[in-house]
């Protein structure tokens, strides 16, 4: 949500409503990705944290250093927080701005995908391993080979293949990247260009390394068309998600600047998608970023917004709300606050 909107909104309020309840309350969790491993749910979120470095388009203000899973016994059940998972120290090619996270299960071990930024201020992405579902996980020695940018997310398809999407333009230097070679001249396309999609790439059976060269995702218009770059209401910004629901792929993202999570539907996980809609209605605070999980016969929205810390961007708290879907499969934009 701009931050001009801010000093309307009525924190009092917004900090009572039932629909947008913290998860937890007592640190800052952002992007949570959910998942239902063995009957249980478990959240992976970034762990934000005041690292004291002011609001820039670059997100150094994300400093974040380490990451707790959280779990459920259900949707309505305590969540229990189990404590440090991993740590920015304890990554050997990592420095810093440990962000949003995702995991996956395979043959009764835990994978937990990460960004961070190396010392040479690039962001990649790291894989680490554990025999349970809440760490602590072990980090590879170095980054997953050819992997770029930031918000991976993995998911697993009805025939047991895990796809790991990624990419988020600006302060993830996804603009920086032309299949997939960095060159620092490169910026976000403008007007009429085509936006820059995210990215995909099957993982290898071990689940640590790609399978094959990623794939930049075509998102599509009503007419077939690439979204343009100036199409900021709909074009991919960042938080990769994908779902299956009704044997189709759900591909849902954030908008960035102008904070909306959006969704896009295909028949593969390499899309093409087609732009379908909006998910989520603006949040308190700059970024928007979500995970959605089927608990039992619901389908649910995990986001996070500001609202918590009164509105600091990066001090943010995760939430959980009801997915509905419509007859033709499409969902029922959410308004966070219903006010
Ligand atoms: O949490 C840091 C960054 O903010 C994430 O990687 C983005 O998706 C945005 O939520």
């Amino acid at each position: 949500m701009p931050e001009d909107s801010i000093e309307q909104i009525n924190f009092e309020q917004i900090n009572k409503l039932a629909i947008s309840k913290p998860l937890v309350s007592h640190m800052y969790t952002a992007d949570p990705s959910a998942h239902v491993f063995n009957g249980n749910i478990y959240i992976y979120p970034s762990h934000d944290i005041d690292a004291g470095i002011p609001f820039n388009d670059n997100g150094d203000h994300f400093g974040m250093e380490d990451y707790h899973v959280f779990s459920m016994n259900d949707i309505q059940s305590e969540v229990v927080d189990n404590g440090v998972a991993l740590h920015v120290d304890e990554v050997a090619w990592a420095e810093k701005q440990m962000w949003a996270p995702d995991a996956a299960c395979k043959n009764g071990k835990y994978y937990l995908y990460f960004p961070a930024k190396r010392a040479n201020g690039i962001f990649q992405i790291g894989v680490a391993i554990s025999d349970s579902p809440v760490g602590p996980f072990m980090p590879e020695p170095d980054a997953i080979k050819g992997s770029y940018s930031i918000d991976p997310a993995v998911f697993e398809d009805e025939d047991g293949k895990h796809y790991i999407y990624f990419g988020g333009i600006w302060g993830g230097q996804l603009q920086k990247y032309r299949n997939n070679k960095y060159d620092p001249a490169h910026e976000e396309p403008m007007g009429s260009e085509p936006a820059l999609g995210p990215i995909v790439a099957l993982l290898r059976e071990d689940m640590l390394e790609f399978a094959e060269e990623p794939k930049e995702i075509k998102i599509l218009d009503e007419n077939g068309e690439i979204l343009l770059a100036a199409d900021n209401d709909r074009r991919f910004f960042e938080a990769s998600w994908v779902h299956k629901y009704n044997n189709k792929y759900y591909f849902s993202y954030s908008t960035g600047d102008t904070h909306f999570i959006c969704y896009a539907i295909g028949d593969s996980p390499y899309g093409p998608f087609t732009y379908q809609g909006r998910i989520l209605n603006p949040v308190v605070g700059w970024t928007s970023h979500h995970s959605i999980c089927k608990v039992e016969n619901d389908w649910y929205l995990f986001y996070h917004d500001s609202s918590l810390s009164k509105g600091v961007t990066h001090l943010r708290s995760m939430k959980v709300t009801k997915i509905d879907y419509a007859e033709d499969g499409s969902i029922v934009t959410i308004d966070p606050y219903g006010i």
